[in-house]
């Protein structure tokens, strides 16, 4: 019997490379992995194609739809938060055209199959916009209504294109002639920080809680860019790549929302100096705060509600801060490096 084809865009990424070792073990599905880089060499071994290619590249686009009959869309490229804030108007191209131009690929595979192509979407905390420190210290919770005025051009993008999925899911060609309805089944999840043991990320600002472990492990100084007292969401990989898989298999029937949140620990910039100092005794490690990335910092959710995944699909983190640290983090990393 074939296999569903499944699309990963930023298949080199940091979600990626976990993705496409679950899936690829798991082996139920056909995967098509796309990104400007190529892919590394251990994850090729798990992709029906591997393709080095620009999700602004339309004649490419085509090409896809044209030769694969795309099931699952998992769209994971785009330019983090730091990066992004160095040329935003590229960032905007790639992180809202090149979305656009995926929606409409699934449009056009929905329209071909009959059925709804899933599409699958990591947004972020990012999409939040706090408007001062004390705010953030005494907001709790966030809930995903709330606080959306993001301050960096990435959660500008993330929050546009959330509306974005649910305009091509519940609106799109409303006024044509033969609307049909739901034309999409677009899914996101709003992430907070992410922490692997296998990739350091690049260009984002919460990354200097994955930098500091890293570097610790490898025996490199390194320069936190954040106050020590600096609070944010994270989440371990194995985490982040079960809630996507959980969010994309939920029934749709008990979806209530189209954007929810997920969390798994809350932590300060000391707290994750302490456990990596704990862990790598003799890790040089400083803070030297940065103003901008402090201030992007300093405007996201230090703790966010993710009760309406937990009530719509099952939701729940494997990982606190100890069993993230302890159990997978700090393992993983020594045997590594
Ligand atoms: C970033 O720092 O830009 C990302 C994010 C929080 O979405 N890691």
């Amino acid at each position: 019997m074939r296999k569903e084809v499944v699309l990963i865009t930023g298949a080199n990424g940091e979600i990626g490379h976990g993705l496409i070792t679950h899936l690829g073990r798991e082996g139920k599905v056909d995967i098509v992995a796309l990104d400007v880089q190529p892919l590394d060499e251990s994850l090729r071994q798990y992709c029906l194609r591997s393709i080095q290619g620009d999700i602004l590249d339309g004649m490419l686009l085509g090409r896809l739809v044209a030769e694969f009959e795309i099931r699952t869309i998992y769209h994971l490229a785009s330019i983090l938060s730091t990066k992004a804030e160095y040329n935003p108007e590229t960032a905007h191209r790639v992180n809202v055209e090149g979305t656009l131009n995926l929606l409409r690929l699934a449009v056009e595979q929905s329209g071909w199959q009959g059925r709804p192509v899933k599409f699958i979407y990591p947004s972020s905390i990012a999409a939040y916009g706090l408007p001062d420190l004390e705010t953030k210290l005494n907001a709790g919770k966030i809930k995903e209504w709330m606080w959306l005025e993001p301050t960096t051009m990435y959660g500008c993008n993330k929050l546009y294109c959330e509306h974005l999925g649910r305009y091509y899911t519940r609106h799109y060609r409303q006024l044509a002639a033969d609307h049909t309805p739901n034309t999409i089944d677009f899914r996101c999840i709003r992430f907070p920080g992410l922490i692997s043991a296998d990739t350091v990320p690049t260009g984002g600002t919460s990354d200097y809680g994955p930098e500091m472990l890293h570097h610790a492990a490898q025996g490199v100084p390194y320069a936190c860019f954040v106050r020590p007292d600096t609070c944010l969401p994270f989440m371990a990989m194995p985490d982040a790549v079960r809630s996507l898989l959980m969010l994309e298999s939920a029934p749709k029937e008990n979806l209530k929302h189209l954007v929810y949140n997920v969390t798994s620990f809350s932590v300060t910039a000391q707290e994750i100096y302490e456990i990596v100092m704990n862990a790598f005794p003799t890790a040089q490690i400083t803070f030297k705060p940065h103003p901008s990335r402090q201030a992007i910092v300093d405007s996201w959710p230090a703790d966010v509600d993710d009760s309406a995944a937990r009530k719509d699909w099952g939701w729940f983190p494997e990982y606190n801060k100890e069993r993230a640290f302890n159990e997978y983090l700090i393992p993983a990393i020594k045997e590594r490096y």
